[in-house]
């Protein structure tokens, strides 16, 4: 008996340690978990994938007192004034009756966009405050109860469409209008009656956006982190199933849902919930390892927090070599970048944002071949800046010219040949030398700048490679 013990205690401990040592994670049965294990393959999310830099605009009724009452400046983020105990909530409850934005030209901030490079926009149709940008059938609370009336997310939806600029709805799970909504699970009959509600209330408005506007590509959820919300784990669950039913190659990102354990973006196992990472908010990871091997995309403020219009930018704001080298930074590591942009009430595009997307967009004319489509290179990092790639092409992007104008590179022993390279910016030949073998044996080159090359602005070189030809094989391993 002590023996069966005995062996049963060891038996445990060496399972536990040997799958410790294999580094495996727990496998609990969920039911609303991840319902898949690695990256989506069809065509509309490798499609997600390339687009390399987006657009968001956060727009709505908060754009009218643009972080300002009375006088009094809000330091919070200005599309939460609602929530300020300066603000009275009467008041803000009835600045629908003012929105009136007479300078709102869809087409032109379509342009805008295109012009700065933007492959995929993500537009507020209704934020925390729970105003809606479009006529929704199932509240008052929406554009059509304003003086200006007219359809604002399809006024959106149609003139990016027409500019190839794919689009995503953004929706917020709070809604601080809605008579039955709750933060909390309920507790009381008559809370779980209001809640039943507001969860009919949300689908509704789902299933409406997505018959609304069928040429939109995705739903970006936010405020999920709602106890009340993350309760309704099977609920929230067959609603996505049937959103995806309704219209296919939807992209969702992991903000929509938890697992019936309460464990949102990765599930209890460890694994993904739903088609791409939606952690990173106003944050990059520092290197791929710290993304699981998820799609991913990072939102980006211009100033430190701010979304919806604030009249008063205070602090710290981005620049374009900011925003630039980020969006260089994400895409070197298989993300998505996405610039937040907070339109006025009066529907203008904030002049600071203006000269910033025409300064990407001049900047993406030139070396937007090393964004859209490029991924993760293996090659390994340097201190000059960051390598994408594409099939035989790797991209040298360069933020910080070393002083003796060579730029490091260090390949593995059996892996690529550096062929040829050039400025992207005007196919100007750039010198490939040897640098010799490190002690690991990996070969170095120096792609050497012209003395004369003047930094004004992050450059690409973009070289030709090949694979070597009785290490082919090999080296596709080690790109898997
Ligand atoms: O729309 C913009 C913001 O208004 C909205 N998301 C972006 C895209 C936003 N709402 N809240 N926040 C951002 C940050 C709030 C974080 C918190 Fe929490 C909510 C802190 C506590 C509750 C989430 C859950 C983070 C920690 C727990």
């Amino acid at each position: 008996m002590k023996k069966n013990l005995f062996l049963t205690l060891f038996l445990c401990l060496f399972t536990v340690t040997a799958l410790q040592a294999q580094n495996k994670r727990s496998s609990i049965p969920l039911k609303h978990g991840a319902h898949r294990i690695g990256k989506r393959t069809d065509a509309e999310m490798q499609r997600w994938r390339e687009h390399g830099l987006g657009q968001f605009i956060h727009w709505g009724v908060y754009a009218i007192p643009g972080g300002t009452w009375e006088g009094k400046y809000y330091p919070g983020a200005a599309e939460w004034i609602r929530s300020w105990k300066e603000m009275p909530k009467d008041a803000y409850d009835n600045l629908y009756k003012q929105f009136n934005p007479t300078a709102f030209d869809a087409k032109k901030w379509a342009k805008q966009a295109k012009e700065m490079g933007a492959n995929y926009m993500i537009f507020t149709t209704k934020h925390h405050d729970g105003f809606c940008l479009w006529p929704s059938a199932y509240t008052d609370y929406t554009i059509a109860s304003s003086p200006y009336k007219k359809d604002i997310v399809k006024q959106v939806v149609d003139a990016y469409t027409n500019e190839g600029i794919d689009v995503h709805l953004y929706f917020s799970i709070i809604d601080w209008n809605y008579q039955g909504y709750r933060s909390s699970p309920p507790v009381t009959r008559q809370d779980s009656i209001s809640y039943e509600s507001f969860k009919q209330f949300t689908r509704n408005q789902l299933i409406e956006l997505l018959t609304n506007y069928p040429t939109i590509k995705g739903l970006w959820f936010d405020g999920s982190w709602d106890k009340a919300w993350m309760n309704e784990a099977a609920w929230v669950d067959q609603l996505g199933n049937e959103l995806r039913a309704m219209h296919p190659g939807l992209v969702i990102g992991s903000r929509f849902r938890a697992d019936e354990f309460g464990k949102r973006h990765y599930d209890t196992n460890g694994d993904l919930i739903d088609d791409y990472d939606q952690t990173w908010e106003r944050d990059l990871p520092n290197s791929i390892e710290d993304l699981n091997g998820s799609d991913w995309d990072c939102v980006m403020t211009v100033p430190e927090n701010q979304w919806g219009y604030h009249s008063e930018w205070r602090g710290y704001v981005k620049t374009d070599y900011d925003l630039i080298e980020m969006m260089v930074k994400a895409v070197s590591m298989d993300g998505n970048f996405v610039i937040n942009f907070g339109p006025d009430g009066k529907g203008n595009i904030r002049p600071e944002e203006t000269e910033l997307a025409q300064k990407i967009g001049e900047w993406m004319k030139v070396n937007k071949e090393a964004i859209y489509g490029t991924h993760h290179s293996n090659v390994k990092k340097q201190d000059w800046g960051y390598f994408t790639q594409k099939g035989n092409k790797l991209y040298l992007c360069v933020f910080n010219k070393p002083i003796n104008n060579r730029l490091m590179i260090e390949i593995p022993k059996g892996g690529i040949d550096l062929l040829k390279a050039c400025f992207l910016e005007n196919n100007q030949e750039v010198e490939i030398k040897s640098a010799g073998r490190n002690k690991r044996n990996s070969s170095l080159y120096h792609v050497v700048l012209p003395d004369s090359y003047q930094v004004v602005r992050p450059f690409v070189i973009v070289v030709d490679t090949e694979q070597k030809g009785s290490d082919k094989d090999e080296y596709q391993q080690a790109k898997i």
